[in-house]
């Protein structure tokens, strides 16, 4: 069974309403305010809207965060059974400092198909659409991975871009690739518009690489898998992490996922730009209104297209 067709308008205005929110706060350097902004105006839409909805990505796991937790029962308690994956304010630190790149995020899909994966670290693989399906591998070395790439997409591996989050832990990994002559595009944060870029032929990347968190690694599965991209995901876990992932009924830790391990069915997705990026243009305010620009995606409608709405003067009052 598809998510009902009305269901995309609704979950956008949750993104939209947690955009506008956390707008507010853009270049003001509090991360915890953004956050705390975008997390409760999300909250207040989705529970508006008829469903027997649960947060399978949130916040953080029950009990250590106040809201839109894993576990966390959303909507009218009526209407179909969905899993939800949020992430309110991808990219706190693009807020606090005014930066392009934040975005407010969800996916959506039907109960029991969206993986729900802890709030810990994750490693990832992320290549585009019209490639021959697994093609690569977390086990290859670097090298062994990109040479696939290259011959799947018949060109030269100094011909191939790679997305890398800018961290210490990646300093292998890059200097692999520039012996194999691989541009290398580093992002400070925002590891979901990183993945997405696979897919986005303005952004010419070819595979995304390294360790980033759990959570945007589902969501990002989620967007790629209503645009045909592929990616191969494992998580990175010490010994506390790992009674917290065995809490969300995971048993083999060492497990690589692929993409139909984490997303199966059909799938909702929908990112609202909070400032300038680079798959839409950030919240804008002009006669007191709003402008809100966002990526949306529904698989089994074979939607995916950028809109912008327009919102009424609007702030969500926490209290
Ligand atoms: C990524 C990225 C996030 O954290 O998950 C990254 O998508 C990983 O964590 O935007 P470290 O910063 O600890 O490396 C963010 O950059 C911030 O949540």
């Amino acid at each position: 069974m598809s998510l009902n067709k009305e269901y995309l308008n609704k979950f956008l205005l949750a993104t939209e309403k947690a955009a506008i929110n956390a707008s507010l706060f853009v270049g003001k350097n509090d991360k915890i305010a953004a956050d705390d902004a975008a997390v409760k105006a999300m909250r207040s839409e989705f529970n508006k809207i008829e469903m027997n909805g649960k947060v399978v990505i949130g916040e953080g796991e029950m009990d250590e965060a106040p809201m839109l937790f894993i576990g966390e029962k959303l909507g009218t308690k009526k209407g179909q059974s969905i899993d939800i994956a949020v992430d309110p304010l991808e990219g706190t630190n693009f807020v606090a400092k005014g930066l392009p790149g934040a975005f407010s995020v969800l996916a959506a899909s039907e109960k029991g198909n969206l993986f729900s994966a802890p709030d810990t670290y994750m490693e990832k693989i992320a290549i585009g659409a019209d490639l021959p399906k697994n093609l690569l591998d977390l086990d290859n070395s670097v090298k062994k991975n990109i040479e696939i790439l290259a011959k799947a997409k018949n060109k030269k591996t100094n011909e191939l871009t790679a997305c890398l989050l800018k961290r210490p832990r990646h300093d292998n990994i890059a200097a692999e690739l520039i012996k194999l002559g691989v541009k290398i595009k580093y992002i400070t944060d925002g590891d979901v518009s990183g993945v997405i870029s696979v897919i986005n032929k303005n952004q010419k990347v070819d595979i995304y690489m390294g360790i980033g968190g759990g959570p945007e690694g589902v969501l990002s599965a989620a967007a790629l898998s209503c645009m045909g991209g592929q990616i191969q995901t494992r998580l990175v876990l010490d010994d506390d992490q790992k009674i917290r992932a065995e809490k969300l009924g995971i048993t083999d830790f060492k497990k690589k996922y692929n993409i139909d391990d984490m997303v199966r069915g059909d799938v909702i997705f929908c990112a609202t730009a909070i400032t300038d990026g680079d798959l839409v243009p950030g919240v804008k305010y002009k006669d007191k209104k709003y402008l809100v620009s966002s990526l949306i995606m529904h698989k089994d409608c074979g939607i995916i297209k950028n809109v912008t709405n327009v919102h009424q003067k609007w702030i969500h009052r926490t209290q």
